[in-house]
């Protein structure tokens, strides 16, 4: 097959608008399945996860392909719900196009707002389908002028709804002025998205005012597709999943509309920080990418991969990212849900996957030759985390299958973040929300047969001194054999916030041996650790070593650590310490009319509000800092206070001073 009868389209938007059911009536009008599967059934082709199923939402992003008019066309169905944009976000690189669905029948809301703001970042090529046509049609033309007063003028219809019910006009392919249309007119239509195409193309355009007639199909098909590249036009369809009005409009659309793999803009690939030219063509070198990694408990590590040049066959030997290490590639699917069809070769512009090869993660750049190492994927920015859980194990003893479990439940989702919290030894998953982390603590449970223990994980707390001191001590030991003998004088002074910690050394005249000053920091820093009232780690201190005494036989590193850390701790507890309790930015997008709710939550709870401006069409932006000890369950509470449309990401800002309610909690409990 030619790189040009290949689509690579990610199908997204808001939960519930169809995506689903759409890809699922596409396959059958294109003849590629023989059944139409409905989500409430549990027996679509691209919901076939036992968590889709059950949730009657796709969790997942599945990639299919269908035939159609000689046209292979690869559409990735993704997750629309909230929580699962990571999921979604991450099929990006794999694709030049979005098509973004949308459901005349309920208003859009700020997901299909973010896509459509991270396709145009991403430089994709973009469509808007309206779905759902046969539900209320007279709300089709209001959610069209919203469509453009939200999206953009450039969003216009390649086909309108008929006046005969279940059917769509085409207005652009052979558009027949005679048809009736439940609006607007094909006349019109045709002519609004011509007049925008040719603004692209001087010539065309030239040629379209002198010939004061109609351009082909033909004739339009480079300036569309720059069009479509420059974001200059968004085309809109019109269909019903249900019906299955439009769907043919609409495979024509992505068939002849919609990019080749290299007619749109270049894949955002990178060697140095230098953007890398790729070349669409199967006789290159390979360069290929990993979009997304799945575990499967038979066929074991999945890695769906894009192609971009070359070709990878079966028997390839092919390097990852910067390893020396070649892996052969032993057998390579083209998947249909959980149907999976063997081929032989997957070229330039496609996409297949590869099975068990434990060298291929998410991100991960795959090439055929060493002049093409050290290519990455220009990194994707996903959401930041809003809510966080410690685990641990329910059983004891299982800690380390805690740690395997994780690495693989992450390698699936890379908008999961893992981290062990030193300072409150806990192992903490965050994600977007409890959805995000029920849905993967489930897999846990049922995948991998581990059952976890949850809880909000402590906040990290740090102590500092308000003032200068000084301490000194005495180690001596004289119990049997060898003794240890170590005297330090040392001062502590407060640094600015978020100066961390200096060591200064101003002992002259040898009273400690220059060799052993290195112990005395050794002591210091295990303090720094531990903490001298709370337990919480000690920063912006400025530790100075004035002096000391020393025993040419007993002065060893272990008595001046010992000596160090001691004296470091008198000077500390003579030094006004205090805790510091963090302190986040919060950014939220919320509905306008959940502002009032929202800033009287955080202001009674020791937030404070620092700016508000427009955010989507029915949204606002707040920027808030807050204590994050009083965001705890933020990501429920704001849930409640928003009926479930409030955003919000958080970033750590700085450490300020706890009051002192919360200073004694904090140190009562390291008691
Ligand atoms: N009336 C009508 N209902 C539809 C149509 N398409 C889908 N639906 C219904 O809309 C609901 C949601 O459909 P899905 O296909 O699961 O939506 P989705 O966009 O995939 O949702 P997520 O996977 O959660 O992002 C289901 O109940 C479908 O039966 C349509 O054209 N008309
Ligand atoms: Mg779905």
């Amino acid at each position: 097959m030619s790189k040009y009868e290949v689509r690579n389209i990610a199908v997204v938007g808001q939960t519930g608008t169809g995506k689903t059911s759409l890809i699922e009536r596409l396959l059958f009008e294109s003849h590629s399945s023989n059944h139409l599967g409905h989500v409430e059934d549990g027996d679509t082709i691209t919901d076939f996860d036992d968590q889709s199923i059950h949730y009657q939402h796709s969790v997942e992003a599945t990639p299919i392909s269908l035939n159609w008019d000689g046209h292979h066309i690869n559409l990735i169905d993704t997750p629309g719900q909230v929580e699962l944009l990571g999921r979604t976000l991450s099929v990006f690189p794999a694709v030049e196009a979005t098509a973004l669905v949308l459901d005349a029948s309920t208003s859009i809301n700020q997901v299909s707002e973010q896509l459509f703001a991270f396709a145009k970042a991403q430089k994709k090529c973009q469509m808007i389908v309206i779905n759902k046509i046969d539900a209320h049609p007279e709300r089709l033309l209001p959610f069209l002028e919203e469509i453009e007063q939200r999206f953009g003028a450039q969003c216009l219809p390649i086909n309108l709804p008929s006046q005969k019910p279940a059917e769509v006009v085409d207005c652009y392919f052979a558009a027949n002025i005679e048809q009736k249309t439940l609006f607007s007119s094909v006349d019109e239509s045709h002519e609004l998205l011509v007049d925008q195409v040719v603004e692209v193309d001087e010539s065309l355009m030239e040629l379209y005012l002198e010939q004061g007639s109609e351009l082909s199909a033909e004739q339009l098909h480079d300036a569309f597709e720059e069009a479509l590249r420059t974001g200059h036009v968004i085309p809109v369809c019109f269909v019903s999943s249900d019906t299955g009005a439009g769907c043919e409009l609409l495979l024509k659309t992505l068939a002849e509309i919609m990019p080749m793999p290299d007619e749109g803009n270049p894949p955002l690939l990178e060697k140095h920080g230098k953007q890398v030219a790729i070349n669409c063509d199967q006789r290159d070198h390979t360069v290929a990418h990993v979009y997304k990694i799945s575990v499967d408990p038979y066929l074991g590590k999945i890695a769906y991969v894009r192609v971009f040049q070359g070709e990878i066959t079966t028997g390839s030997q092919l390097y990852v990212g910067e390893s020396s290490k070649a892996f052969k590639v032993g057998h390579l699917y083209n998947l249909q849900g959980k149907k999976r069809h063997e081929i032989a070769s997957c070229k330039a512009g496609d996409l297949c996957v590869l099975v068990k090869v434990d060298e291929l993660a998410f991100d991960s750049l795959i090439h055929d030759s060493h002049d093409e190492d050290g290519i990455t994927f220009k990194t994707l920015q996903f959401p930041e985390s809003m809510y966080s859980l410690a685990l641990t194990p329910k059983k004891r003893g299982d800690e380390q299958k805690l740690s395997d479990v994780l690495t693989k439940i992450l390698a699936e989702d890379p908008s999961l973040k893992l981290e062990h919290r030193a300072a409150t030894n806990e192992t903490v998953l965050s994600g977007q929300g409890e959805f995000h982390l029920t849905i993967a603590l489930e897999k846990m449970a049922t995948v991998y047969k581990l059952k976890v223990d949850t809880h909000q994980p402590s906040v990290e707390y740090f102590e500092t001194i308000t003032r200068e001191a000084q301490a000194q001590y005495r180690h001596k030991k004289q119990s049997g054999g060898a003794g240890q003998f170590g005297e330090v004088h040392l001062s502590v002074r407060p640094l600015e916030r978020g100066t961390g910690f200096s060591f200064v050394n101003k002992v002259v005249g040898g009273s400690i041996p220059t060799s052993l000053i290195p112990a005395v920091e050794k002591g210091v820093r295990q303090a720094l650790e531990e903490g001298a009232i709370s337990g919480n780690p000690i920063k912006d201190i400025e530790v100075t070593v004035l002096e000391g005494k020393h025993h040419s036989v007993d002065s060893k590193e272990i008595a001046f650590v010992i000596a160090g850390k001691k004296a470091f701790l008198e000077a500390v507890r003579a030094a006004g310490p205090i805790v510091l309790e963090p302190i986040v930015d919060l950014a939220l997008e919320i509905p306008m009319s959940t502002v009032g709710d929202v800033t009287g939550d955080l202001s009674g709870n020791r937030g404070l509000i620092v700016g508000s401006e427009q955010g989507g069409f029915t949204t606002t932006r707040l920027q808030a800092k807050s204590p994050i000890n009083e965001l705890q369950d933020y990501s429920r509470r704001l849930k409640a206070l928003t009926g479930g449309e409030g955003r919000f990401s958080m970033t750590l800002s700085h450490y300020e001073p706890a009051p002192s309610a919360v200073q004694n909690e904090v140190c009562s409990q390291a008691d």
